[in-house]
């Protein structure tokens, strides 16, 4: 057994968490040899039920769980911490759109990343998936100088699960048969998941997904607008927006930071754009990355054709507006 690590989990009497705290404690991001001290940072008014799930996380008896220490204040719960979840923030509610979230939002990521700044290790990996995701993350690292901003990240981990998922059931494969769908820009309805570079494995031979499911149209409309609107589906489904699939996500993710992507493989990420495919710099959009010794690198040279070059354009046009606009509601 490696020292313990500090692993931050913000939001952590929400639903999200709920599903998380159990995957983290379990050993499925870090590793069933590396153990944990668990800080969960919530808001004052919800420290009863924090006490609940540090009593049940307690009675799952998870011997990897070195500590937990529940705390309202953000000094005390990123002080030291190698790994943060920012998932706390206001969730979305049926028909409200994600910039109303906006405003509430950043404010909270720009305290946080002010804590991380001055408490966190100067190594630590911040994944960000409280919303409005991408730009919360660029708020967080504005407010956290002395971090480097390559260790801020957006979740877009959900929306590629979820594309995955439409291909291996549009081919009846299992999910394990599809890699390399793509999504690019925000984690909203204008992100852009794309199958044009996605691969499947059918009876052990590789073959590219667009050409095993030959139909461009059903690729360029309905494939999209599926994953673009799963969120907003979920929640009409289930009053509650999507949690155990997004806690799994976020393992995902940062599974995948810290431990590397297989050889020819690539997942999606929010990350602080360098212009890459033509983007603008300097906003967290999400792009196809590898990841070796827990830095991640952008997949470089993939074709771009008329078709997503347009859907990129939209969802950076996003990016900057809502930027400028959390900007603005932080200079305030
Ligand atoms: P919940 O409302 O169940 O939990 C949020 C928790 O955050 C609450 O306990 C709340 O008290 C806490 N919180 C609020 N302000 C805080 C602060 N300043 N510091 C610490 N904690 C604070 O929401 P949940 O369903 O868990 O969703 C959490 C966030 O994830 C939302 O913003 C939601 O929109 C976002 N999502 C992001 C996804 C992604 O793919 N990036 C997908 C799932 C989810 O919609």
């Amino acid at each position: 057994m490696s020292e313990p690590i500090t692993v931050v989990v913000t939001g952590a009497a929400g639903q999200i968490a709920y599903s998380l705290l159990y995957m983290i404690s379990r050993g499925e991001v870090f590793g069933k040899q590396q153990r944990i001290n668990l800080h969960l940072l919530d808001i004052p008014p919800m420290m009863g039920v924090l006490e609940g799930v540090v009593m049940e996380l307690g009675d799952c008896a998870l011997p990897l769980l070195n500590k937990v220490v529940p705390t309202s204040d953000p000094a005390v719960a990123f002080k030291d911490a190698a790994a943060a979840f920012m998932v706390g923030a206001m969730p979305r509610k049926e028909g409200m759109e994600r910039k109303d979230l906006l405003s509430a939002n950043v404010k909270i990521f720009k305290v946080q990343g002010e804590a991380l700044d001055k408490f966190a290790r100067k190594d630590v990996k911040v994944l960000v998936v409280g919303n409005p995701a991408n730009t919360n993350a660029i708020i967080c690292s504005h407010y956290a100088p002395s971090i480097p901003k390559e260790n801020f990240t957006a979740m877009t981990r959900l929306d590629q699960n979820r594309a995955k998922y439409q291909i291996a059931s549009k081919l009846g494969l299992p999910v394990d048969a599809v890699k390399n769908v793509i999504i690019w820009g925000n984690h909203s309805s204008t992100q852009y998941p794309d199958a044009k570079h996605a691969v499947v494995t059918v009876n052990g031979a590789s073959k590219s997904a667009w050409d095993a499911i030959g139909d461009a149209a059903y690729l360029q409309g309905d494939f999209i607008s599926t994953v673009q609107k799963r969120g907003a589906a979920v929640i009409s489904a289930r009053k509650m927006s999507s949690a155990m699939s997004a806690a799994k996500a976020a393992c995902d993710h940062m599974h995948d930071w810290w431990n590397g992507t297989p050889a020819g493989e690539f997942v999606s990420m929010g990350v602080v754009s360098d212009g890459s495919y033509g983007m603008p710099k300097d906003i967290v959009f999400s792009f196809p990355v590898e990841i070796r010794d827990k830095k991640w690198s952008i997949v470089q040279g993939l074709s771009i054709d008329d078709f997503s070059k347009g859907k990129l354009d939209i969802t950076a046009k996003e990016l900057l507006e809502e930027k400028d606009e959390a900007m603005a509601v932080c200079n305030q």
